[in-house]
């Protein structure tokens, strides 16, 4: 018998997940919030995953996180904000071999969590696939993509890669992950602020060259003053690239925002902000974009960490 994933927060990326390892015949079960919660999924009769306008059932079962089974295999797919909090509840669960996969966006939420169970194993992930919820416990497959996940402390890879494998989801084990969170977390920090304050899809944002290339420029040196050279590549045309290969699509930012949901600022363009102060870098544009997206998620009655 293979050993089990949990996967905690039943959303977009986690029903994802969990669903594909089901149909792939993998033990799987979901934890979700509260008693009230587990009676609504109950009711359900499982999670529906839609791919190309075909929805399908699965009765992965469910658990609170008091449920007393020990876990090996925690997939985290909580937003950036949730997953410490989530984690911690769990802590007293973990076996002495646990393994966690954070699926987390960003960079800071990956450190908070290790720091909360020193003794298990953390993987962190950086996917480019898309899911969203059309309905509770229902999410459609928006966009293929690939996960890369690794492991900062160590370069060995996990062997239940094979299940991923066998569940057909697009990976590669990653050495240099760090490098991918803050390559992302770069692309993030230049697009998704701009389309908010900008009101506009990411191909909007090709009127606004000059400001795109002035934050491609502050975030490159900040790379470069981390230690992730790598990453500082060739930033601003990737940026470009992006830009007009997602042109009709709205940010995942712009989409939070403009349905009123908190959004992961903290774990992007604050974590960007904070990480250059603790560095001495001055870096006045990239302050003064935080500052704009602050007051603007402020007036909008929306959080700002
Ligand atoms: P989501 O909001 O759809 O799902 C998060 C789930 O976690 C929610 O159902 C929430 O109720 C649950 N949760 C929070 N705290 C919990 C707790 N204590 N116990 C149980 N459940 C709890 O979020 P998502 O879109 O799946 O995103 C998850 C992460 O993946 C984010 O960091 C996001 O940036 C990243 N990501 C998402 C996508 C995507 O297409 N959705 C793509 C790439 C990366
Ligand atoms: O990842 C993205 C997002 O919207 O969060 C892209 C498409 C790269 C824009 O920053």
């Amino acid at each position: 018998m293979s050993t089990p994933w949990h996967v905690l927060g039943a959303g977009s990326l986690g029903t994802l997940w969990a669903t594909r390892l089901a149909r792939a015949g993998l033990p799987v079960r979901l934890i979700v919030r509260d008693a009230m919660r587990l009676r609504s999924y109950n009711a359900a009769g499982g999670l529906t995953l839609v791919e190309q306008g075909h929805a399908s059932t699965y009765s992965v079962p469910g658990e609170t996180p008091d449920s007393p089974q020990p876990i090996r295999r925690l997939l985290v797919a909580c937003k950036a904000y949730d997953a410490e909090s989530a984690v911690a509840l769990l802590a007293p669960r973990l076996a002495a071999d646990a393994e966690l996969i954070l699926l987390q966006n960003g960079l800071g939420s990956q450190d908070a969590v290790a720091a909360r169970v020193p003794h298990a194993r953390c993987i962190s992930a950086s996917s480019t696939e898309g899911a969203f919820r059309d309905g509770d416990w229902r999410v459609v497959f928006a966009g293929h993509g690939y996960t890369w996940l690794g492991d900062v402390a160590h370069p060995v890879a996990p062997i239940w890669l094979d299940d991923l494998q066998a569940a057909k989801i697009p990976h590669e084990w990653s050495t240099d992950i760090l490098t991918r969170l803050w390559r992302k977390l770069a692309l993030n920090c230049a697009i998704n602020p701009l389309t908010v304050l900008h009101n506009c899809r990411n191909g909007g944002l090709q009127a606004h060259h000059c400001e795109v290339a002035t934050l491609c420029a502050e975030l490159a040196e900040l790379l470069q003053r981390c230690g992730q050279p790598a990453a500082a590549d060739n930033l601003q045309q990737e940026v470009e690239r992006v830009i007009l290969a997602t042109a009709a699509n709205y940010s995942s930012m712009y989409q939070d925002v403009a349905n009123q949901r908190r959004t992961e600022i903290s774990y992007l363009l604050g974590h960007a902000c904070k990480v250059a102060a603790r560095h001495q870098l001055n870096l006045p544009h990239l302050n003064q974009l935080q500052q704009r997206l602050v007051a603007h998620l402020h007036s909008l009655g929306l959080p700002s960490d």
